[in-house]
């Protein structure tokens, strides 16, 4: 029942393979370049294919306090502990099936993987989409994806209540990139009420909706863990401020605190804990812009990593997820 808690920190590339303190134990490393990357000799690491514009280049390290094993399972690579899976798949594009077949057959591919070893319950899951704005069989590749995707959730017999926080950023680099946390226990949904909930958008954005939570808060005692989807300016189904960085910026902040209130775990102040941010942009030097109103907004004790990523609707600027770990030590169930 005590799931393992899992633990976030940006750490400098150079230190990424130091030891991690606090007696805990590397669960997963995402670093960042020019094509997706897994380490054959240990499926914790992963590159993700997009350029980052932070000055020093950051890895993100998730840490759990068990010590995990790992291997390779039909071309899912995966580092588990007792209750816990961190997850990846590289699904290769052919020249015959389109986005939606491949998506379909790497969702079905990942969801059986977990199920086949009892980790029920997705909880965050990010989705790196190429040529995300080009056209595939008729329609938007982005809108081919999302009936891939949720043709597999339907398969697979997952419903709205169990979509996981998700992420799904458009990339240069080939291939369809999915990695995901899993657990034995489900995490409890949060929707936005500023937003429709994406599986509710009409049909318009897409054919079938796109199959994602706001948030999820993980289901571990002893420990809150909110993991917050890509969030950008989105209000009702509605895309806000085309063609205006600032603004797009500040409906984006105002979800991102909306979510925060409707989860109930308002993040502790910063100077008590670290927060962790993403921030996807679509033109990089936009980040001059971003970077010091961000900072105002999110406090001293928040890093940042920013990427340079297409958002799925093209009038879309930015996009900004996040995860808050909140260590509550002295509550006893
Ligand atoms: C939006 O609110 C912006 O399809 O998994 C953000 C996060 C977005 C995840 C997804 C899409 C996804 O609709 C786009």
């Amino acid at each position: 029942m005590d799931a393992t808690p899992l633990i976030l920190d940006y750490v400098a590339q150079d230190h990424a393979s130091s030891p991690p303190a606090l007696a805990t134990h590397v669960f997963a490393t995402i670093g960042f370049g020019d094509t997706h990357d897994r380490d054959p000799a240990d499926p914790a690491n992963l590159t993700v294919g997009l350029r980052q514009l932070n000055p020093t280049g950051l890895h993100e390290q998730w840490r759990t306090t068990m010590a995990p094993s790992r291997g390779w399972q039909n071309n899912v690579g995966f580092v588990a502990t007792r209750d816990l899976v961190f997850a990846h798949l590289l699904a290769e594009e052919s020249r015959v099936d389109g986005l939606a077949d491949t998506a379909f057959r790497a969702y079905l591919t990942l969801l059986t993987f977990l199920r086949d070893r009892g980790f029920n319950h997705l909880l965050r899951i990010w989705n790196f989409v190429p040529a995300v704005h080009e056209l595939d069989q008729g329609i938007e590749r982005y809108q081919a994806f999302c009936i891939g995707r949720d043709r597999a959730f339907s398969r697979a017999g997952i419903g709205a209540s169990a979509f996981p926080a998700a992420t799904a950023i458009g990339s240069a680099a080939p291939g369809l990139l999915v990695y995901a946390f899993a657990a034995r226990q489900p995490g409890i949904p949060i929707e936005n009420p500023r937003q429709i909930s994406a599986y509710r958008y009409p049909t318009r954005y897409s054919p079938r909706p796109p199959a994602f939570a706001r948030a999820l808060k993980a289901p571990w005692r002893n420990a809150d863990g909110l993991f917050i989807s890509g969030t950008a300016s989105v209000r009702g189904h509605r895309s806000m401020h085309r063609g205006n960085l600032h603004s797009q910026l500040q409906e984006t902040l105002a979800n991102l605190d909306a979510i925060a209130d409707a989860s109930s775990t308002r993040p502790p102040p910063a100077e008590a804990l670290p927060r962790y941010l993403k921030v996807y942009l679509r033109h990089p030097a936009k980040i001059t812009d971003v970077a010091p109103v961000l900072a105002d907004w999110s406090g001293p004790g928040t890093k940042s990593i920013y990427l340079r990523g297409e958002i799925c609707r093209r009038e879309l600027e930015l996009e900004i997820e996040g995860y808050n770990y909140a260590h509550t030590a002295h509550s006893h169930p």
